[in-house]
């Protein structure tokens, strides 16, 4: 039977993150996307200065309600960036009453990176999220994310024993399959290491010089496409990296487009592996 997916995250209207990559990727990959937008910003907060911000929280409520009543349910629900820790409790709630049965939990605890949080963001949204990341069934931190839940010292470089350190330290918080982006051992490569009942794969790429916004969103989306249409846990974090690799690559020489990377431009080539 087709599966449907909800993803809650925000619109961004300019930016090529969140909502507006997740909704047409994991479409793409055949799988019904249905939508929660958490709030509305003209622009992303990473480099842009002045953006709007309409917060949802307050709709959320409702619109589950009438999703229940409806009888609607969802075979997996995947988050990303969220406007607040009151958005983190009704995302539970939603989790709650709106999964099937087996249904997934798939959270993408978008809040920091490069040792730092996102703008707006403090201690307490930092703990509402590692709460979300203590039930759900998949989550997709990087290295500071994984820091900032666990207490674990954050490093720019780092050897195997480190990341094994830190998954360790994950486990301890969450049961859930972990899947780390941003795992780089030297100057030339990147990748993910992704933990399933304790064991460890390790899949490394090219790494570019510089990094790009949203790429967190759309290695997520395209994961989530990927598993869904049946795909295993690694398999589907390999196939998100070549992907997102790919973006970026089309992406490099564009400096007008420094905000985002051209997603549009691979998506091709991850409906062809999906
Ligand atoms: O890409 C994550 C993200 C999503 N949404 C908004 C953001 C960011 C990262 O900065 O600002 C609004």
């Amino acid at each position: 039977m087709e599966k449907r997916v909800l993803t809650i995250q925000d619109i961004s209207c300019v930016g090529r993150c969140s909502l507006t990559v997740a909704l047409p990727i994991i479409s793409a990959c055949g799988i019904e996307t249905s939508v929660l937008p958490s709030a509305v910003l003209s622009t992303h907060t990473g480099g842009f200065t002045g953006y709007t911000f309409r917060d949802l929280s307050d709709d959320m409520p409702a619109i589950k309600n009438h999703w229940v009543k409806e009888s609607i349910k969802f075979d997996a629900i995947y988050t990303g960036y969220l406007g607040s820790v009151a958005q983190i409790d009704y995302v539970l709630d939603i989790m709650k009453d709106t999964l099937t049965e087996n249904g997934v939990r798939i959270v993408d605890p978008a809040m920091a990176d490069n040792g730092k949080l996102y703008a707006g963001f403090d201690e307490d949204y930092v703990q509402a999220m590692k709460r979300l990341c203590a039930s759900a069934d998949f989550i997709l931190p990087n290295i500071t994310e994984a820091c900032m839940f666990t207490g674990y010292e954050y490093r720019e470089e780092y050897d195997e024993a480190y990341i094994k350190g830190l998954i360790d330290a994950l486990g301890k918080i969450s049961s859930a399959k972990i899947v780390l982006t941003g795992v780089s051992y030297d100057k030339a490569t990147t990748g993910v290491v992704v933990c399933e009942d304790g064991s460890l794969k390790y899949y490394r790429h090219k790494r570019f010089e510089k990094s790009y916004h949203g790429t967190g969103d759309v290695y997520a989306s395209a994961f989530v496409g990927a598993y869904m249409r049946g795909h295993s846990a690694y398999d589907s974090a390999v196939i998100a990296a070549d992907y997102t690799t790919e973006c970026m690559r089309n992406t490099k020489d564009d400096k007008s487009k420094w905000y985002g990377v051209s997603f549009e431009s691979a998506i091709k080539t991850l409906v062809e592996r999906v």
